[in-house]
């Protein structure tokens, strides 16, 4: 009997959400569309153009702002369930403090969101995408502590305006990129390069902003409106290189550095920063002559604040990098969050990597980092709310690669949720090409090739456009599946 029974099919529970998704700066163009206001990227890229590989920038880039029906016709043309996209803080406030709303802004998000719900798809919303209002970044950003009042303000409009039909809330992505790249670094804008300091004092003020988002929304919009809020946080897998103890510390220290610091105050039980590095930050900035630790405390009250403050555990998932307390490791000269941790990070030469230097394709990735947070933080809800795979510009309409990394996160993903991991939806990054910040177009991500030289900016389905809404149609993953033609049609 056993010999006629084929492998049991695995699928994804009917409720699971299918999705994509975008980020406001990265496709919407209209920088400077009727009143809104500037943003960072605005400034850095105008200012400073060359700090982009291709001196491009977001003003047009995929046009959303003038092709928003298209993208909800291809969400349409995927069978999607859900698409997460993210506001512009100052296409909403101008001025970024909320002494001014604009209409226009207003409107093309309720265009944009009405235009979802008549097809059924279900918006998830980030609230924040790294494009900060520059008038808020003159005023010290997220360096200021008025930051999480400006911010709270700011979520409270958000969820008056719209929150009668939008029901998941993500309040930042990847805090990781906000604070470290734009604040302790120059990777992203605003570049302030505070080096050691800047991503601790940022990471304080936006697990706070956060929080008080999250209360707001608990206590006097999700009784009416009936939604969820959580927030997302970049979560690749950093396993130990060896088994030896020390390998298995240095990967410890290696998480609470690239997302525990964030996770920590909000999902762990005793709040506030990381143990671990907590000390070891400490004990350096003594060394170093500081009078005080370079990274801030929770008081008990504000520990308590922000315990517990969100409903669901966002995941971006990239990458899985095997860290060593020894080797691979690099020379720093000055206090930098990468010197406080100080470990070796190595990625084996047969894990194919993408266009994007850091996105590899490794074994069991996604199962390692969920089953991981499953078991730190007590079984959260979780959505993988980014996971994709990036092409060069010249690599055409067939992308076998960015296929079979789908299919192995999908696989991954299955293996999660039968090792009991609460894994509730799965948004794929992303719908279309966009502008990819400081590698401007030279990455693609994109389910959908746009063509950037075309005013028009048209859209194209590429072969994994295809494979995925397979995926979602039949909640299977069918590895033998080839499409029999490149013309999409509405199902
Ligand atoms: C995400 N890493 O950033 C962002 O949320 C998107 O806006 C971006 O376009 C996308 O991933 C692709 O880059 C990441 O180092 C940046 O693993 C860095 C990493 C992961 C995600």
């Amino acid at each position: 009997c056993s010999a006629l029974t084929t492998k049991q099919e695995r699928r994804f529970p009917d409720d699971f959400l299918f999705g994509t998704a975008t980020a406001a700066y990265q496709i919407e163009g209209g920088w400077n569309a009727d009143d809104k206001g500037e943003s960072i990227w605005d400034r850095m890229t105008h200012s400073n153009p060359t700090v982009i590989k291709d001196l491009s920038n977001g003003d047009i880039t995929s046009d959303t702002y003038n092709n928003y029906k298209r993208d909800v016709e291809m969400m349409r043309e995927l069978g999607l369930d859900a698409y997460r996209f993210s506001l512009s803080w100052s296409r909403i406030l101008p001025n970024g403090l909320a002494n001014k709303v604009s209409e226009a802004g207003v409107a093309f998000y309720n265009n944009y969101i009405d235009e979802m719900l008549k097809y059924g798809i279900t918006p998830m919303v980030t609230l924040y995408h790294w494009d900060l209002p520059q008038k808020l970044q003159d005023l010290g950003g997220f360096m200021s502590p008025l930051f999480p009042e400006w911010y709270e303000d700011y979520a409270r409009i958000v969820f008056e305006l719209f929150g009668d039909r939008v029901k998941h809330w993500i309040t930042f992505n990847e805090p990781r990129e906000i604070c470290y790249e734009g604040y302790d670094w120059i990777s992203k804008a605003p570049q302030v390069n505070a080096t050691g300091i800047g991503v601790y004092r940022c990471a304080k003020n936006l697990v706070m902003a956060h929080a008080r988002a999250y209360h707001a929304y608990k206590n006097d919009f999700a009784p009416s409106q009936g939604g969820v809020c959580g927030i997302t946080i970049s979560v690749n897998w950093f396993g130990p290189k060896t088994d030896s103890e020390e390998d298995q510390f240095a990967a410890e220290l290696k998480r609470q550095g690239e997302w525990g610091l964030f996770a920590e105050p909000i999902f762990s039980e005793d709040g506030g920063f990381p143990k671990e590095l907590s000390e070891k930050v400490a004990q350096k900035s003594i060394e170093q002559g500081y009078p005080r630790s370079r990274m801030p405390e929770f008081t008990d009250d504000e520990k308590a604040f922000v315990k517990g403050s969100a409903d669901f555990f966002g995941v971006n998932h990239y990458s899985s990098f095997l860290i060593s307390a020894t080797e691979d490791k690099e020379e720093y000269v000055v206090p930098s969050l990468y010197d406080d941790v100080d470990v070796g990070s190595y990625v084996p030469g047969d894990w194919p990597t993408a266009a994007s230097s850091w996105l590899n394709k490794a074994p069991d990735s996604i199962l390692n980092a969920l089953t991981h947070l499953k078991n730190k933080y007590n079984s959260p809800v979780i959505y993988i709310t980014e996971n994709g795979w990036s092409t060069s510009p010249g690599d055409g309409l067939v992308d076998d690669d960015r296929i079979s990394y789908y299919r192995a996160s999908l696989e991954s993903a299955l293996d999660a949720l039968d090792a009991g991991v609460n894994l509730k939806g799965y948004m794929a990054w992303s719908l279309m090409d966009n502008f990819e910040w400081m590698e401007g177009f030279t990455e693609r991500f994109g389910l959908y090739h746009v063509d950037f030289e075309d005013p028009a900016r048209t859209r194209t389905p590429r072969k994994s456009a295809f494979v995925y809404k397979q995926i979602i149609k039949t909640r299977v993953i069918d590895h033998e599946y080839e499409p029999s033609s490149m013309t999409m049609t509405i199902d």
